[in-house]
């Protein structure tokens, strides 16, 4: 074990006896632990962190080198080492002039003319210019997409709902789970509708599927002819593109990771959904987190801070899960989105020399909108036996006024939340509250227990003003800045995803069986699940 880890293992000892809600209550704690960056407030006050953790986890960051990591990132470096791939999503939001290079070359040309052309697109498709076949407006925009060609798109645009534009409504289909689609096309129709084929590769097996059936139904209403106007196309393989019969595609690039790939044309939903300014002001807010991360000092580096509290409970508290609590019905895909940015990237055993790591790495990340969670799991949250830090969300504002207070309950309900799970409530306080409320002695006695709350769990607040555009797109950008800073310290390519290999390939060994054209295939259980679907499907 590193010098770094084995001080902050012999640390954590320290907190055997330590209150959070006297932590929380400290003076100056609000100094060094309250950043903002830009309007956003993070709390991190509720950390069962003091200025020494803190100091030995920046001495962790200095060890493993984030800062040159990080550098390396920003610099086109081919860091996503096992693909010999730059990992530079950070240039589909550079807004400065700053030229970003992958290989030498400058890559800021070629986004700028992606953006300008999807620019062109989408003002096509709200002032009605670009017609279906049979001349009408188009009307609904259907991305066809998987993983990450589908989680950003659709989680920003349920989040973006205040700014709709109201001539086209999007929808995202992803499972080839048949119902999706068919459930979406079942209200639209063909005249007045837009596929967007969303596929970094144009291999993956569910949307070209998926991508086949919604062609097939277009052109048994329009005919084959319609292809050309109710189909686009955004990847990185122009020949498999032009061999699906696509003839419009919007570029982007194999440095741009899928997961992290929403800011690019795989955004194209997005920005006809919102418009493409509101696009732009995504990508800005963005943008304004990548220089807080590149520029800041790492003890004010939110995104860092951030990743190092999610090393130092995953590892000296072995903490196994983290809940995303947005109080925000708009975020309601949120944690979806965050369980591919966080488990795909850093879910990983190897390390980048090859190596076994010989810590835990990643959070199962769950969650739902508060205040749902409170009337379902927060039950765990508060009492439960292993302690899951919580990251909440909030907007100090509504976009969706109200005339009554329910925003306000909203908030409340939100402060409370961690407040109660920091503080928690003893039993000397429990056996007061029930004597005052009456309850004899025998009854204090057999109901305390079951009322104390342990608290001295640990959570994030994070505020904003407004859910609007460019807010979101900071909020992203430090997320995907935190999950770099888990992977920097644990030493693993964050931008890799070969644990999904293994299943495709069994699925394309075992779907001749399924479908009948070749024995069972597989293991033993595969084949005689196989035959018990063959016999099912018989009867
Ligand atoms: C993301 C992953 C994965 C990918 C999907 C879709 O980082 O690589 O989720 O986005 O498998 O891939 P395509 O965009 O190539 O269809």
């Amino acid at each position: 074990m590193s010098d770094a880890w084995a001080q902050l293992h012999s640390h954590r000892n320290e907190f055997d006896d330590v209150s959070l809600g006297s932590l929380c209550d400290a003076q100056g704690r609000d100094d060094q632990f309250v950043h903002t960056v830009d309007e956003l407030v993070v709390d991190l006050s509720r950390h069962l962190a003091t200025e020494k953790t803190l100091d030995l986890l920046l001495g962790l960051a200095a060890e493993r080198n984030v800062t040159g990591m990080r550098d390396a990132m920003f610099s086109g470096e081919p860091i996503n080492t096992t693909e010999h791939r730059a990992v530079m999503h950070v240039a589909l939001r550079n807004q400065s002039d700053r030229p970003m290079h992958v290989d030498g070359i400058d890559v800021m040309p070629d986004v700028r003319d992606v953006l300008a052309r999807m620019k062109t697109f989408c003002d096509s498709i709200h002032d009605g210019s670009w017609q279906g076949s049979t001349g009408k407006k188009i009307e609904h925009v259907v991305n066809i997409g998987i993983g990450g060609s589908d989680l950003g798109p659709v989680m920003t645009t349920e989040a973006l709902r205040p700014w709709w534009v109201s001539s086209v409504r999007t929808h995202f289909v992803s499972n080839v789970d048949p119902s999706h689609l068919a459930d979406t096309l079942a209200t639209l129709n063909p005249e007045t509708t837009l596929f967007i084929v969303a596929s970094k590769t144009f291999g993956t097996q569910e949307t070209l599927a998926n991508a086949h059936a919604a062609r097939l139904w277009l052109v048994e209403a329009l005919g084959e002819n319609a292809v050309a106007s109710h189909f686009v196309a955004v990847s990185t393989n122009a020949q498999r593109v032009n061999d699906f019969g696509i003839g419009t595609m919007f570029e982007f690039w194999d440095w741009v990771g899928g997961r992290y790939s929403m800011w690019s044309a795989i955004g194209l939903s997005i920005a006809v959904s919102i418009g493409f300014e509101r696009f732009e002001q995504l990508l800005g807010g963005a943008h304004r987190m990548d220089m807080h991360f590149r520029n800041s000092p790492l003890e004010k580096n939110v995104p860092v801070l951030l990743g190092l509290l999610d090393c130092w409970y995953r590892e000296c508290w072995n903490c196994q899960t983290r809940a995303v609590l947005p109080y925000d019905q708009h975020l309601l895909r949120l944690p979806a989105y965050l369980q591919q940015l966080e488990m795909e990237s850093n879910g990983k055993h190897t390390r980048l020399d090859g190596s076994q790591t010989t810590h835990g790495t990643a959070f199962v990340v769950w969650g739902e909108p508060g205040t749902n969670g409170q009337h379902s799991f927060h039950q765990m949250l508060h009492q439960g036996t292993t302690m899951v830090p919580c990251d909440f969300l909030v907007a100090a504002c509504s976009e969706t006024p109200s005339p009554d207070n329910r925003h306000e309950i909203l908030l409340a309900n939100c402060l409370a939340q961690a407040e109660a799970m920091a503080r928690g409530r003893t039993l000397e306080q429990v056996r007061e509250e029930l004597a005052a409320a009456n309850l004899s002695p025998i009854e204090v006695d057999s109901l305390a227990p079951h009322k104390v709350m342990m608290g001295n769990r640990a959570s994030t607040t994070m505020l904003y003003p407004r859910l609007d555009p460019a807010q979101l797109g900071a909020i992203i950008s430090l997320y995907e800045h935190r999950v770099f800073v888990q992977g920097a310290i644990w030493g693993i390519d964050s931008f890799d995803q070969w644990g999904v290999e293994l299943g495709k390939e069994l699925a394309n060994n075992i779907l001749p069986g399924v479908l009948g054209d070749a024995p069972p295939s597989g293991d033993a259980t595969s084949r005689r699940l196989t035959e018990h679907i063959a016999a099912m499907r018989a009867e």
